[in-house]
């Protein structure tokens, strides 16, 4: 992913298996695979079993190329048929248990796997929708500049390798570029920015202010033609060097 980045930005497609299910979740992979997407993130912040994720994931893998990325919920979002997982802290949540009790559940058994795992510092950000509810987040408001710029390198300090931006899928609206690019500003590692993307300008205007990784899931989701929608998409944040 760090090599792949080095020639433009990436885009992922986030799908959550407790949305559209094994089966609709293999479609969406193939379509957006088609649209040029770079990984498939499978997760979100319902729960599901590992025999979800294993079911969700097979099918997804029988159907495209790409490599599928873990973005676990919980302890239980795991399985071996995934390429790699970002093993994540939500940084800003208030209870422990999205900070380092899940991680410390699913550490030995991550370990023992062949999976690749990926630590990333998660914040989240206003309005933050389920994610910010579930995981309690105490969300990053518009003007929090700061403290975003003080977490992210707090993550660097502590050896992640990635920062996620996350302003929770469905969004009103997505992370200001001014908060972005402020981030960018502190550190070296990618940043991934994710959350109420539904837009070819408001991708460009994410990976303008210096997201690395543009992520989107609703809007293929509710999409009847996932490749079409997700094209332009893709294409807009292509060109940005
Ligand atoms: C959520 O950042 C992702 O974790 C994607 O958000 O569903 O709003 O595209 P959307």
């Amino acid at each position: 992913m760090i090599k792949k980045l080095e020639s433009g930005k990436i885009h992922m497609t986030l799908i959550d298996p407790a949305t559209s299910g094994p089966d609709g979740s293999a479609i969406i992979a193939e379509q957006a695979e088609k649209a040029g997407t770079d990984y498939i993130l499978i997760g979100g912040s319902t729960h599901l079993s590992s025999k979800e994720m294993d079911e969700a994931t097979q099918k997804i893998k029988s159907r495209c190329n790409i490599p599928v990325i873990i973005f676990p919920g919980s302890s239980s979002m795991f399985t071996i048929h995934a390429d790699a997982i970002f093993f994540m802290s939500l940084l800003n949540s208030a209870d422990r248990e999205f900070i380092i009790d899940h991680q410390k559940k699913a550490s030995i058994i991550v370990k023992k796997s062949r999976v690749e795992s990926i630590p990333m510092a998660y914040l989240v950000f206003a309005p933050g929708m389920t994610v910010g509810k579930v995981g309690k987040a105490m969300l990053i408001g518009p003007e929090q500049y700061t403290d975003a710029m003080e977490y992210a390198v707090t993550a660097e300090l502590f050896g992640m390798r990635i920062i996620y931006l996350e302003a929770g899928s469905g969004a009103t609206y997505p992370i200001s570029m001014e908060m972005i690019s402020k981030v960018k500003g502190q550190v070296k590692i990618p940043i991934i920015v994710g959350g109420g993307i539904r837009s070819p300008e408001a991708a460009k205007n994410a990976a303008v202010s210096g997201a690395d990784i543009i992520v989107t899931g609703t809007v293929a989701e509710k999409s009847e033609n996932v490749a079409a929608t997700l094209r332009p998409i893709i294409d807009s944040i292509k060109n940005v060097k």
